[in-house]
């Protein structure tokens, strides 16, 4: 009896680490997070941090390219701003890292940050860490819009295609995360000068992505093994981020137009169904949002020579 009772435990043991072991050993190393921030128009250096957890690999270098959904909200700061503003190594697991930042598209709606250690010195590696700022890059909002944003929400993706400037670097120079596809890329051609049965003249026919290539309309074939890297998302996750655009907060018109009317517009909005006041219009206390405290300023402002509407602190 107790020998089988041991030879339950050591079989349970043994499926416990065929089951489990490999998939603490294999499951997702590497987590990208790029944060979810928010600004209000106008706004410069509005930070949005990329942090990483490399559970087992170090690093020795990586390239990364961010695109921005939204870019009549918010673009990637640029321009003549000191390094620091572009992109922030004070606060970065590794600062002695060489960064370095350009725009593909030239206009500030993506970014392409390289960097690499300059040493294979484990002192100057990213070594195996937990959720730990990797940089902090920069945004800033536009002041002014030629239309109103169609949404106040802006996708910040980051490429996981190995061939759009994903890669994370092992110090043996490895690539991280990547597998292999093997694919078979085949040219069809047609004779379209026949001499007997002899062909003088070929013309490749146009191929339509997804649709398989029928043999029987190819008068010669080139069939080749391609290879291309893929991303295996098992073992690296990447969370995407965001940029919110707030409502402006506070009254911004000019204080010795508010009249009674004024108010019975705010009443109005408040208490029925009155038509829609914006922040410009109706928020006395700054606080970005229209309700029953800015009606309270406004009627203390009117009729009791209350304070004036302001955002000012002091
Ligand atoms: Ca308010």
């Amino acid at each position: 009896m107790s020998f089988n009772n041991r030879s339950k435990n050591i079989f349970i043991t043994a499926l416990f680490v065929i089951l489990f072991v490999p998939s603490l050993i294999f499951s997702q190393n590497i987590t990208l997070t790029v944060g979810d921030v928010s600004g209000q128009t106008g706004e410069k250096l509005v930070p949005l941090d990329i942090t990483i957890s490399n559970l087992v690999d170090t690093l020795i270098g990586f390239q990364l390219w961010l695109q921005l959904g939204g870019f009549e909200i918010v673009k990637f700061q640029e321009g003549d701003v000191p390094l620091k503003y572009l992109y922030d190594t004070s606060s970065y697991i590794m600062p002695e890292w060489g960064v370095h930042t350009t725009s593909l598209g030239g206009n500030g709606r993506d970014i392409l940050i390289t960097s690499v250690g300059y040493t294979l010195d484990y002192n100057f590696l990213i070594p195996p860490q937990n959720d730990e700022l990797l940089i902090r890059l920069y945004l800033e909002v536009v002041d002014t819009f030629v239309f109103p944003p169609e949404d106040s929400l802006a996708r910040i993706d980051m490429s996981t295609e190995p061939s759009w400037h994903f890669s994370l670097i092992k110090p043996s120079g490895e690539s991280i995360g990547l597998t292999y596809n093997i694919y078979t890329d085949t040219t069809c051609y047609e004779c379209i000068t026949w001499v007997g049965e002899t062909c003088l003249e070929y013309q490749r026919v146009p191929r339509v992505i997804g649709v398989p290539i029928d043999p029987s309309l190819c008068d010669s074939m080139y069939i080749v093994l391609d290879t291309t890297a893929i991303l295996d998302m098992n073992y690296v996750q990447i969370n995407q981020g965001s940029f919110t655009l707030l409502p402006t907060c506070g009254y911004s018109l000019a204080t010795e137009d508010y009249d009674i009317y004024d108010l019975v517009a705010l009443v109005d909005f408040i208490f029925t169904d009155g038509a829609t006041l914006t922040n410009d219009e109706a928020d006395f206390t700054c606080d970005c949002a229209v309700d029953i405290s800015d009606l309270v300023g406004f009627v203390d402002f009117i009729f009791t020579g209350g304070v004036a509407p302001s955002c000012s602190t002091e």
